[in-house]
């Protein structure tokens, strides 16, 4: 007989996960845990075969935009794969978005559905893009809108109902950047209002906007009454949200379709540019304000981003280690080579690492959202979910880069479904603010309200707390790597200036990374494997 190799298996990433459970038991009271496992665990099923089919065949059959109808009419209909509808009505039916506004989980409602979008994600062909935007469409109207707009809109995109469930987009990049938005040239003209409403209509073109099919979606513009110029800068721009409208045969009213972008991953993901031309839109919050007022999407994205970066992350762990139990190499398993099992060890212990990071910060959101953190707790999570985002997507591409390295020429064939792992990476630290850019809000969270000092303090008194179980030598490590980031900090914010600004991403990604192994080190209080990851992950950084 012929070799053939056989292809990596998809396990139940909810069975095969003892750090999510040891993450979600050590954070959820014991009947929140019960829900969290039981909708888990049905997510877990759907990772081995359902998921993967479906976002499997919405990779092979991306979107397209049909511009015009055979008669000539302009209609602008993007058409995307029946698995990325399949996708939306799992997303729906388990509550993907709809968890995180569940009064009967109280402050635990982001940890639980923190849960659920890590088992997700990697597994759904970036359909979690749309739920960010969702989510954070949600957050903003909840917290700002008027009460019409709101009640038009919030049961729709929090619903479990598929045929009620909407998605939003969000359309903040337009050609003048994506990072520095202040540059926006999208004018908004006053239309009127109705019933506490603020109409206008906007005119511009986003350069980017993902989910693009979406019913709806939150942009910045600049207004013109045509009386007084228009403010220039950030402090001009107000937020709006644009309810669209598609005609049948008519193409969408007041937007018109420019092309698909063609990207590098996320290609079942819908991306277009648009030209806004009198886009019917309502103003939300204060105008002037918008930049603030879409900070609270920022945060609900960003977390989300750092969701998707460690569940791409357990993914491809995953398929490279039941990979090295199935490949043999110089007369052994992948798996029963010694340096083999130690680099899945140490992907494994990364994202471990991660993982804690992101539920710390999934707690902070949802007490912060509940009402129930504390000053201090609100003014950590403020340069927390900046850090979480940029240090696991860093962390995202690099171990998709390893994992396609554990299959050999394999991870580099498009037909196995592996270069997708890590294409679908490179986006993570991209979209939703970049390092660079991230590492320099940090430092203004600081300027503002002491936040990059309060998370210091806090990694400082948790490092002086950890005990034994822990291995000795890697507790005496993160010590002295908190303190030499403690004074590393204290010299940059001293020195200011350009100096500051130059050194933001270092201290951006060494605090990241020991909050990661702080936050790991109270899981591994009471977990073995969690105790053996901390102590992996320490030589790793720090030793
Ligand atoms: C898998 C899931 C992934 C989800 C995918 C979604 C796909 C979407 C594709 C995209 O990528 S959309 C584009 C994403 N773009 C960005 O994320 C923008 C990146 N740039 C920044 O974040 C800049 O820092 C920023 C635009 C905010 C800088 O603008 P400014 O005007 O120089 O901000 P400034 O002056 O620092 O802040 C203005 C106000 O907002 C201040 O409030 P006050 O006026 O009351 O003082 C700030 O405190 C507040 N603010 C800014 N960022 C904040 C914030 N507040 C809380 N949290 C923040 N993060």
């Amino acid at each position: 007989m012929p070799f053939f190799q056989d292809a990596p298996g998809n396990p139940d990433l909810f069975l095969t996960d003892p750090a999510l459970r040891a993450e979600l038991t050590r954070r959820l009271p014991a009947a929140l845990l019960a829900i969290a496992q039981e909708r888990g665990a049905a997510i877990g099923v759907a990772s081995t075969d359902e998921l993967p089919r479906l976002a499997a065949q919405a990779e092979a059959e991306p979107p397209q935009l049909v511009a015009y109808d055979p008669w000539g009419r302009r209609v602008d209909e993007i058409r995307t794969s029946p698995a990325w509808e399949a996708l939306r009505v799992f997303s729906a039916r388990h509550g993907l978005v709809a968890s995180g506004y569940e009064a009967g989980l109280g402050e635990h409602r982001r940890v639980v559905q923190a849960g659920l979008l890590y088992l997700f994600s990697a597994s759904s062909a970036t359909y979690s893009c749309p739920l960010a935007m969702t989510d954070a469409a949600a957050r903003v109207l909840l917290d700002l809108a008027p009460a019409g707009l709101r009640d038009r809109l919030v049961a729709g995109l929090t619903s479990t109902d598929p045929g009620r469930f909407i998605t939003s987009g969000q359309w903040m990049t337009e050609r003048t950047g994506g990072s520095d938005v202040g540059e926006s040239e999208t004018i908004a003209r006053p239309a009127g209002g109705v019933e506490g409403e603020r109409r206008y209509t906007l005119h511009g073109v986003k350069w980017f906007t993902s989910a693009t099919t979406s019913e709806m979606a939150l942009t910045l513009a600049r207004i013109d009454d045509g009386e007084t110029a228009p403010t220039p800068g950030s402090r001009g721009l107000s937020l709006f949200c644009v309810e669209i409208v598609r005609e049948p045969g008519r193409g969408w009213r007041g937007i018109a379709v420019n092309r698909l972008k063609d990207k590098l991953g996320t290609r079942a993901l819908p991306t277009a540019e648009l030209t806004l031309d009198g886009a019917p839109a309502t103003l939300i919050g204060e105008p002037g304000r918008g930049v603030a007022n879409i900070s609270g999407m920022l945060n609900v994205t960003r977390l989300y981003n750092a969701i998707a970066s460690v569940s791409g992350m357990r993914r491809a762990c995953a398929l490279a280690r039941d990979y090295a139990g199935r490949r043999s190499a110089f007369g052994r398993k992948l798996v029963d080579l010694p340096l083999h099992a130690t680099t899945l060890a140490d992907m494994e212990a990364e994202t471990a690492a991660a993982l804690a990071l992101v539920f710390e910060c999934a707690a902070l959101l949802g007490r912060s959202e509940a009402g129930t953190a504390s000053e201090d707790e609100r003014r950590r999570l403020r340069a927390l979910i900046p850090l979480a985002k940029l240090t696991t997507a860093k962390q995202a591409v690099a171990i998709a880069s390893e994992a396609l390295e554990c299959f050999g020429g394999a991870g580099y064939v498009e037909d196995t479904g592996l270069p997708r792992l890590l294409r679908d990476a490179q986006v993570l630290p991209i979209w939703e603010g970049t390092t660079n850019v991230l590492s320099l809000d940090v430092l203004r969270a600081e300027g503002r309200e002491g936040s990059f000092t309060a998370v210091l303090a806090d990694l400082s008194q948790r490092a002086e707390r950890l005990a034994r179980p822990l291995d000795r030598g890697a507790v005496t490590a993160v010590r002295e790597a908190v303190r030499g980031l403690i004074a590393a900090g204290r010299q940059a914010l001293a020195d200011g200036g350009a100096a500051l600004e130059a050194s933001a991403r270092k201290l951006a990604l060494r605090t990241g990374h020991l909050a990661e192994a702080l936050y790991l080190a109270e899981t591994a209080a009471s977990d073995e494997l969690a105790a053996e990851r901390f102590k992996r992950f320490v030589g790793l950084r720090f030793g």
